[in-house]
């Protein structure tokens, strides 16, 4: 499948992103890289998501500037992402297993520590609250499949068909042949997931998202597995993942990450070196998926690094809502 080039100017200005040609236009710099800044700036409050999702972080921005918590900004800004049907990696519209049916999971983890997941949900829009739900209302931490989904309802979550007519078709068309490979960034954005830092400089994370099309039944990546498609550590930062759950969940990328800045590495560092791990331990095969990473430290510093071209992040900080091209392992 050809993969499309999302980052165009004409995309991001329709969705009325700033992105200056510098920004958009660079390879591998992390000169140019987004959101980095070195020094003890303290920039806050901050968002970052992974993927073109601006219209998350401006929710999850918004919430910032009344004075909202970081677990709030980054709850609110993911159920953009659930709500929205044109994202099928997420939420509603989500792309479903190969039997048709539409499985979500969803983690979030706030300032002190805590943490809640739920993880291969049917027929509910929202599982990124259900998960906060999880962690704030019930002595566990997983929920998995009918009973997460039983708290749900016992919640007041609405049960709703999370299969879109398009997602359907597009399934259909799978059927056809049933041949499942990895595919690399076909669309301009897919799993969320987003870290905050509030007002008050405290920082918390989410993350959703349908998992990968036409995976087996039962499957769950590493999206809401703790410390692999998020971690907080409110004294040093936070990292979260896209693509690849089964590579990410081998390296515990997000809590490596989060170990590495602790170590003094900055977030592009750690990225870096995740990403890096993960090659290694491939062989040749990460030529055929993908992973990205973006990662915050306590000082509003960003990172982001993926294995292949086109994965992107969208910061919103100091007023602004921009969109930029992660720089990448693979120059073949
Ligand atoms: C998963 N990491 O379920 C998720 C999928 C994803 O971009 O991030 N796709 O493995």
């Amino acid at each position: 499948m050809k993969r499309r080039k999302f980052l165009q100017n004409a995309s991001l200005s329709s969705l009325g992103v700033v992105a200056s040609a510098s920004v958009i236009g660079c390879k591998n710099s992390t000169k140019n890289n987004g959101g980095y800044t070195s020094g003890n700036l303290a920039i806050k409050p901050i968002v970052i998501a992974t993927w073109e999702t601006p219209n998350a972080t401006a929710k999850a921005w918004e919430v910032l500037q009344n004075g909202g918590t970081a677990l709030d900004a980054v709850e609110q800004g993911c159920m953009i992402e659930e709500a929205d049907v044109k994202n099928f990696s997420v939420g509603k519209g989500g792309l479903p297993d190969r039997d048709g049916n539409v499985t979500l999971d969803a983690c979030i983890m706030d300032k002190d520590g805590n943490y809640g997941a739920v993880m291969y949900v049917q027929n509910i829009t929202h599982v990124i609250s259900l998960a906060r739900k999880v962690m704030e209302k019930t002595p566990h931490v997983i929920l998995t499949g009918k009973g997460a989904e039983k708290f749900g309802y016992e919640q007041g979550f609405k049960k709703e068909n999370l299969l879109t007519e398009s997602s359907k078709k597009a399934w259909k068309k799978w059927k056809e042949t049933s041949q499942y490979k990895p595919i690399i960034n076909i669309e301009n954005h897919d799993t969320i997931g987003m870290l905050a830092i509030d007002t008050k400089g405290d920082i918390s994370g989410a993350c959703t998202t349908s998992g990968l099309a036409y995976k087996m039944a039962g499957r769950v990546g590493d999206s809401p597995i703790i410390g692999s498609g998020l971690f907080i550590d409110n004294e040093i930062g936070g990292a979260t993942a896209t693509g690849m759950g089964e590579e990410v969940l081998k390296i515990v990328g997000s809590f490596l990450i989060v170990e590495l800045m602790r170590q003094g590495k900055t977030p592009q560092e750690a990225c870096e070196e995740a990403v890096r791990r993960i090659v290694k331990k491939s062989g040749d095969r990460f030529k055929d998926f993908q992973v990205g990473f973006i990662a915050i430290n306590k000082q509003g510093e960003t990172g982001a690094y993926c294995i292949h071209e086109w994965f992107s992040y969208t910061v919103y900080k100091q007023g602004e809502n921009k969109n930029y091209k992660s720089s990448f392992y693979n120059k073949a």
